[in-house]
């Protein structure tokens, strides 16, 4: 099919779906234009196993783990940004970057963790100012000789401990310049690793470390124009199985008390409990949510996002909360076993997509029958929108964003594929 038949069949295709959306009310070019407005912090760690530059031959430490060898990863930053270019072409609307601590460019010089700063980052933010993404940061309190023993922050050696504070400090620093810089906040998110393999016998001591410490990462007020702090929980990770220190309650507490963010991994709770029912809660007591989203599978917390329903029941929460202007979306995940490029595409569509189907809700309708306590009319209504054309109104979208509607962006990755990425050995 020629190209002008398949984009007449596309707006075609669009104009039906928007008056069968019309019927329950659902205005779909309010729905694009919504999307559009919404930025995505795509993970720059998943363009190279989480390795960074400072020891890329390393070991990945800290509880968590890539599996697969798939050929082409990023070597360098020039590489990653260009993997991070392809693939932000491929994804309708314009999104941010998620660094982490290790992703410094330090021109060859051993830099220690500790005495990161701006500089050390100028090219991404250059980078990011040419492509109008804001940027997003987090301190890599893993894969670090200080970081064997399995503690960081709440280390019962004091010097480990300060180490990571004043690596934290550092970072938020770091989050407020690219803030300052690039107009719009960065999300600064603390995650550590520490925790015990087994049963500890003292579960309140550390935790009383992990406060202390993070008290005094964040006893310097920064601009919430340019840095926004979060923390974020786990349950339980490789070598951390019987107590993780900063667990959900501790952080949920520590959120609420001290006015951060609290950031969410949907890979980080049971493998049965959810992350879409906390939020109507949780922002009920702090004022911005960080979400992680990433996809658990049994032991691990880090699969590709797929269009799940948990993935569709977190963006529903989302928009029928009017939440979307009080959660910052973000995405961890790292698969090394596919193609990275596609990873970070295939993922981001999909959280765009659950938004979209989101967005594209009679929600006033929905509403009506819940509050008249009419269970069997919800239930069908729900049931019957699952059919409706959404994905009419996707490809429309995507047409109207410049990138390739369906399938058609393996085309483009298959071939960045053997022009750039095989050629990495
Ligand atoms: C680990 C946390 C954390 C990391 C990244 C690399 O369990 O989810 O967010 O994945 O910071
Ligand atoms: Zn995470």
């Amino acid at each position: 099919m020629s190209d002008v038949s398949w984009t007449k069949q596309i707006q075609a295709a669009y104009t039906l779906a928007k008056e069968r959306f019309a019927m329950p009310g659902v205005d779909t070019d309010a729905a694009l234009e919504r999307l559009a407005q919404i930025a995505i912090s795509l993970h720059c760690w998943q363009g190279d196993d989480v390795a960074g530059f400072e020891n890329p031959e390393g070991k990945l430490g800290g509880s968590i783990a890539t599996t697969g060898n798939y050929p082409g990863k990023a070597r360098n930053a020039d590489e990653l940004r260009r993997d991070l270019d392809k693939a932000y072409s491929l994804i309708p609307g314009t999104h941010r970057l998620a660094l982490h601590g290790i992703y410094a460019e330090t021109s060859g010089q051993r830099v220690e963790r500790n005495k990161l700063q701006p500089e050390h980052f100028s090219a991404w933010v250059d980078w990011a100012k040419d492509r109008d993404h804001g940027l997003d940061f987090n301190p890599s309190c893993f894969s670090h000789p200080l970081a064997d023993s399995g503690f960081t922050l709440s280390s019962y050696d004091a010097a480990i401990r300060q180490f990571w504070i004043e690596h934290c400090i550092a970072c938020r620093k770091i989050g407020e310049h690219f803030g300052r810089e690039l107009g719009s906040p960065c999300v600064t998110n603390l995650w550590i690793p520490d925790g015990f393999k087994d049963i500890p016998v003292d579960r309140k001591t550390p935790r009383l470390l992990l406060k202390d410490s993070l008290d005094a990462i964040f006893a310097e007020k920064l601009d919430p124009q340019h840095n926004l702090d979060a923390v974020e929980s786990k349950l339980f990770g490789l070598g951390s199985e019987s107590y993780v220190v900063g667990s959900h309650e501790f952080y949920l507490g520590y959120a609420v008390a001290n006015d951060v963010l609290l950031c969410l991994d949907s890979g980080h709770f049971h493998p049965t409990e959810v992350i879409s029912d906390k939020l109507s809660s949780v922002l009920l007591y702090v004022d911005e949510i960080l979400l992680h989203i990433s996809r658990g599978v049994r032991w691990d917390s880090d699969h590709v996002v797929i269009l799940s329903d948990e993935l569709r029941a977190i963006m529903q929460e989302i928009v029928r909360g009017g939440f979307l202007d009080r959660v910052h979306i973000g995405l961890d995940y790292f698969d090394a076993s596919i193609n990275r490029v596609a990873a970070w595409v295939i993922g981001t569509r999909n959280a765009l997509r659950a938004l979209l189907l989101a967005l594209l809700e009679p929600i006033d309708q929905m509403r009506e029958l819940e509050v008249a306590g009419d269970y069997t009319a919800r239930l069908a209504l729900l049931e019957e929108i699952k059919g409706m054309p959404f994905g009419a109104v996707w490809d429309y979208y995507c047409l109207r964003q410049g990138v390739p509607v369906g399938m058609g962006y393996m085309d483009d990755i298959r071939e960045y594929e053997r022009q750039v990425l095989a050629k990495r050995v």
